[in-house]
């Protein structure tokens, strides 16, 4: 039977890879994400492939969450996957100049967003006893760098969250891992870097990243394992990066 996934910030990167990658798999999407044109334009595109809806709302919202996921077509209200990826970083500041809005979106937005989504879709995995919940999490949730402070910390949070619903849910038939991402080039650095796209380059420039697209295969490859298999934890990186500092970065000079 045809399954449907339920991704949050679909509207960019690593969530618009993911919904790509499995409208090709005979799966039917809900695209969450708050920029309406974008929502517009990947389901106009996935919808010769699959059956697709979309849902624009902040995840800070949790009302919004609520009466969107109430307001699902027949056709989508059968949630079986559910994939956490709305986030983002805000900032790179030391602790000590941090700007408190800043450390209210990513604990917002990372953390409350991915516990309000989940506690809205859960109760009706537990009646059917199925589900498979995959929280993106980061390498930012297994170590900590310099100026990474909050946004590590929410990733921390993110990584103790999929733990503490592997353990509450055990034996409910519901799979809950989380996929650990190194950098990916994405908007990601854009929305850090608050729209310095020339900033945001930089981060990828000198070492090939990961792309989208890996991290979206790694999803899939969770998501296409046996009933008895659960992908619990998953880091991946891309060959040139050994920890969140240790880069394999070749410097490239314009000039002698
Ligand atoms: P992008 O900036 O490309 O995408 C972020 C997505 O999250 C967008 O679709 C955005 O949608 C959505 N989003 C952000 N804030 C909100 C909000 N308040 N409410 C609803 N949706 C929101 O970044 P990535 O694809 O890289 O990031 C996706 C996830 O991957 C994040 O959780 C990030 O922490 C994680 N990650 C990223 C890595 C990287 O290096 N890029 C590495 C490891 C993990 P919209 O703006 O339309 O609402
Ligand atoms: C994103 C990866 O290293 O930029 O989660 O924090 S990093």
């Amino acid at each position: 039977m045809t399954k449907t996934a339920f991704i949050t910030g679909a509207t960019s990167g690593i969530g618009m890879a993911t919904a790509k990658l499995l409208a090709t798999k005979n799966i039917q999407l809900v695209l969450c994400g708050r920029r309406t044109d974008r929502l517009e334009a990947l389901q106009q595109e996935l919808s010769a492939i699959t059956k697709v809806t979309t849902l624009a709302f902040d995840v800070r919202d949790k009302d919004a969450i609520n009466q969107a996921i109430a307001s699902l077509p027949q056709a989508f209200s059968t949630l079986d996957i559910l994939i956490n990826n709305a986030g983002n970083a805000h900032g790179l500041d030391f602790i000590q100049n941090g700007n408190s809005d800043d450390w209210d979106a990513m604990i917002d937005i990372n953390v409350k967003g991915l516990l309000y989504v989940t506690r809205a879709i859960l109760p009706a995995m537990l009646k059917r006893n199925s589900g498979h919940i995959i929280n993106i999490g980061s390498t930012a949730g297994k170590e900590v760098y310099p100026k990474g402070n909050v946004y590590c910390a929410s990733k921390h949070a993110v990584d103790a969250i999929s733990q503490g619903m592997r353990i509450d849910l055990n034996g409910t038939g519901i799979k809950v891992g989380a996929i650990n991402p190194g950098m990916v080039q994405t908007e990601f650095s854009e929305v850090r870097f608050k729209g310095d796209v020339n900033r945001a380059d930089t981060v990828y420039q000198g070492f090939t990243p990961l792309y989208p697209e890996d991290v979206a295969a790694v999803i899939w490859f969770a998501l296409s394992r046996p009933p008895h298999v659960n992908i619990a934890d998953l880091t991946v990186m891309c060959l040139d990066q050994a920890s969140s500092v240790v880069i394999n970065k070749q410097i490239v000079r314009s000039e002698k």
